[in-house]
């Protein structure tokens, strides 16, 4: 039997269908999430849930007229399905396929481009403000889960939302879990009405009431009246309309017609900003998810089954809790990412001193920075992208005081399918300029251990820096020990061309140097370890007998490790030696493999093989230090 789904070329297909089609073709999306989701790897229980909801919209609203924001858009694949992206969706998350996101390069569909959470209601008030400035007549509707509204930006856009008061709706997609379970008092609200029969009850009854009335106005009078009536257990109606939204709900978010009735009514009634709350199921449709989805938050893709080393993220984890054993002052602290940061075993055994602070990366920080000054060592565990969220609190909560906070910065460097706005290749070098903070990034995962115990007791702000993949493979040492701070190490000799790499591109780097050997090229390898401070007696020393120098790292040559490098050589007066800065070029990294991705930007060991023959050979050197640059 031929699918409906390949009949839905745009929404306006959508809109033609009977409820029984509706069903069907929800039943065909959940398939294709499924079979391509377990496939490519990517979002599965957040795009199960939200099927109906999808499909409601797109029958009620008129896209791309009306803007539809997805927050994060990690669940906008129904949305790419039913708007024109669905011969392309078995390209889904890779290289040069469809983004696993909401991108306004990909469709007209996406009016918004995201990826990190709580910026859709924010979007969605400017958006609504240019219409009201230009006198258009669109509508438009963000759609924002339970989890993301515990981040600052949500809070500080529903607090001026309410203050400009311009007519949008805000899709509340309830369904109690931001990764793992969502955290904070807001959730707690919504909990209470998702659970309570009573008011169910009560909101069938506004249901009914807002079914019978003819005029907008007069609904939200009476809206007032019933809150007032139920406020002893109303509560979240109280809260949003206190706040300065109309509130409707909670409605099903499984249930097309019902979805269908609110929004038409948000949309047709209101003058205010209107907050739908509709309750769905995360993995809904797919028992394996809807029985754990923590797990089908995010799913790998297919792999060949080779038992691979312990991710970095595990033997973070592993660290923190035979040094949490050892020391009752040690504190982690998480901005909603426990399963990624793998920090299960330390909640497990440590649960008072694992923090879980919702999505709110400033927060932590800041949290992190309180704790400190009363003599305990927080670590904060925190992907590199969404630290950068954090930047202001690293600087004047952290480092201004020099308060010893640990950042264990996980997915530093290329991440790969997730793409440009989750790749970690900027910290490098945001990090390196603030005064007080060490950066290092450990070159396999043994060191990873060192440093992380290094950085606990450097009594000083200090950041490690790791790469989302397995380790390297290499025993892991029993006894921790510190590594001096700013100590780099040479692990391979020659004297035709030095190679500094940090981090994750160590090892390419001393298989380059393998490559070049055969072809008789004779390369040093210095594991630099510390982005900040460097060693800059061991690369001075190198640079004055080395006349030629390459640099490797998986961050921007903006202001990176490399850039470091070549300052240091200027202040020091070191002349005539070629370098060539390896790394990301001043773009923003695509989707795609991190095989593929490294493969493209030469930070594999080919290219840093090909990269370095070619300085040698005089065609590639980025720059010349020599003694007329010296004192620029
Ligand atoms: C600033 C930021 N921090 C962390 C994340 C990682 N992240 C992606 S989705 C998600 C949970 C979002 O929960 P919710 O908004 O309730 O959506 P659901 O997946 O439950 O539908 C998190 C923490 C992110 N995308 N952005």
């Amino acid at each position: 039997m031929s699918r409906l789904l390949d009949k839905i070329d745009s929404p306006a297909d959508l809109k033609t269908l009977k409820a029984k089609e509706l069903k069907q073709l929800a039943g065909e999306i959940r398939k294709e999430l499924v079979a391509r989701v377990t496939d490519n790897g990517g979002h599965l229980a957040s795009n199960l849930g939200v099927v109906e909801l999808t499909i409601a919209l797109h029958r009620v609203f008129d896209s791309p007229k009306d803007k539809i924001i997805w927050d994060v858009g990690h669940q906008s694949y129904t949305h790419k399905l039913l708007t024109g992206r669905r011969d392309k969706f078995k390209t889904l998350r890779q290289y040069g396929g469809l983004s696993g996101f909401t991108c306004r390069d990909e469709s007209q569909h996406d009016p918004f481009g995201t990826g990190h959470a709580s910026t859709s209601v924010s979007a969605a008030l400017g958006m609504a403000k240019a219409r009201d400035l230009s006198g258009d007549d669109y509508s438009v509707v963000a759609i924002i889960g339970d989890g993301a509204t515990t981040g600052g930006m949500a809070l500080e856009a529903f607090n001026n939302v309410a203050q400009l008061g311009s007519k949008m709706i805000v899709v509340l997609n309830d369904n109690g879990m931001s990764i793992a379970p969502t955290v904070g008092a807001l959730a707690k609200l919504f909990s209470k009405v998702r659970f309570d029969r009573r008011y169910y009850r009560a909101s069938e009854e506004s249901k009914r009431l807002f079914g019978i009335l003819p005029l907008g106005k007069k609904i939200w009078q009476l809206g007032e009246k019933i809150k007032n009536g139920f406020k002893g257990f109303v509560m979240p109606t109280v809260f949003w309309e206190e706040v300065g939204f109309a509130y409707m709900g909670p409605f099903d978010g499984h249930n097309i017609a019902e979805m269908e009735k609110a929004l038409e009514k948000a949309r047709d009634y209101s003058h205010k900003p209107t907050l739908v709350h509709v309750i769905t199921q995360k993995g809904r449709g797919y028992t394996p998810a809807e029985g754990n989805a923590v797990y089908f938050h995010g799913v790998p893709p297919k792999s060949d089954g080779t038992k691979l080393a312990p991710t970095y993220s595990e033997v973070f984890a592993r660290t923190m809790l035979h040094l949490a054993r050892r020391d009752p002052n040690l504190v982690v602290i998480t901005p909603a990412m426990p399963e990624g940061n793998c920090l299960s075993i330390v909640q497990a055994e440590f649960p008072e001193r694992v923090f879980d602070v919702g999505i709110c990366e400033q927060h932590a920080v800041t949290v992190a920075a309180g704790l400190a000054t009363q003599g305990y060592k927080p670590v904060v565990a925190i992907y590199s992208t969404f630290l950068q969220r954090s930047f202001d609190q690293i600087i004047h909560d952290v480092c201004t005081q020099n308060l010893p906070v640990v950042f264990a910065i996980d997915r530093g460097g290329i991440v790969g399918d997730d793409g440009k706005t989750h790749q970690g290749t900027l910290d490098l070098s945001y990090l390196t300029l603030v005064p007080n903070l060490t950066v290092a990034a450990p070159k396999d995962e043994n060191e990873l251990q060192h440093l992380l115990y290094t950085a606990l007791e450097a009594k000083q702000p200090m950041a490690v820096r790791y790469p989302r993949s397995a380790g390297v493979g290499v025993n892991m040492d029993e006894e921790l020990h510190q590594i001096p701070i700013g100590s780099g190490e040479v692990l391979n000799q020659g004297d035709d061309v030095a190679i500094l790499a940090i981090g994750a591109t160590v090892a390419p780097a001393m298989e380059a140097a393998k490559e070049l050997a055969e072809n008789n090229i004779k390369a040093m390898v210095i594991n630099s370890r510390f982005a900040k401070p460097l060693d800059a007696e061991l690369i001075n020393g190198i640079a004055l007998s080395i006349k030629n120098i390459v640099t490797v790292e998986e961050n921007t040559v903006n202001g990176g490790f490399g850039s470091s490098v070549l300052a240091l050589l200027q202040r020091s007066g070191i002349s005539d030696v070629n370098i060539k800065n390896i790394g990301i070029p001043d773009e923003f990294v695509e989707h795609g493999s991190q095989a593929i991705l490294r493969a493209k930007y030469k930070l594999d060991a080919a290219g840093i093989a090909e990269e370095t023959s070619n300085l040698l050979s005089g065609s590639g050197s980025d720059f010349l230090i020599n003694t007329e640059f010296k004192n620029c």
